[in-house]
């Protein structure tokens, strides 16, 4: 069984949103001719409280951008941004989410960020995501989304760390960074992820 994971199509990552990622917005009418190619289809939803922790406008004394050490864990000072109930926080308008079978929603919690679809930052507290594409068969994941050196990235370190064999589709995902991202895929590939393009699926 193969699941298309689809990480944060949200209107406050797409340019002229909170935190824009370059071009985030060319990635949605690619996910929505793949999404018939799947057996599975699940979304994660960034959905953060009002003044969550990882918002710079929550502390004093913070730049934005800046490395804080929040509780013990590197936290990035991030725009405020997928505010549940805002607009931004609303998937792409043009996002199809009718073959969207479940939509995980993270970051939730006012105190702790959390990148991957799977855990918070912690690693403390599931999202029940796991539990839920083991029950349903799946072994394979394929992962789209934004932004790719962050949520997408995260999201796939953990779904190794659970069994679950992993691809990224190149063309499927857009980065805040280059740099960062290069680094990022690097570290997938050294894991074993297999990087793809959608023309191969
Ligand atoms: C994300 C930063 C903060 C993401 C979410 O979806 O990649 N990045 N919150
Ligand atoms: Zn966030």
């Amino acid at each position: 069984m193969k699941a298309l994971i689809l990480i944060d199509v949200q209107n406050d990552f797409m340019p002229g949103g909170a935190l824009a990622v370059p071009q985030g917005d060319e990635i949605v009418p690619l996910i929505n001719e793949l999404q018939e190619k799947f057996d599975l289809v699940v979304a994660t939803q960034d959905w953060h409280p009002q003044g969550h922790a990882s918002f710079v406008s929550s502390h004093k004394n913070a730049e934005l951008y800046e490395v804080i050490n929040l509780d013990g864990i590197k936290q990035v000072m991030w725009p405020e941004h997928c505010i549940q109930g805002s607009k931004g926080a609303e998937f792409h308008p043009k996002l199809n989410l009718n073959p969207v079978e479940a939509i995980f929603r993270k970051g939730t919690d006012p105190k702790i960020d959390s990148y991957s679809g799977f855990y918070d930052n912690a690693h403390l507290k599931t999202t029940g995501l796991a539990g839920y594409l083991n029950e349903k068969g799946v072994t394979e994941l394929y992962f789209a989304g934004l932004a790719a050196e962050y949520c997408v990235y995260f999201s796939i370190l953990d779904a190794v760390k659970e069994g679950f064999k992993s691809c990224l589709i190149e063309d499927a995902t857009r980065a805040l960074s280059s740099e960062d991202f290069k680094k990022a895929k690097r570290d997938l590939k050294d894991k074993g992820v297999k990087l793809l393009s959608s023309s191969e699926i």
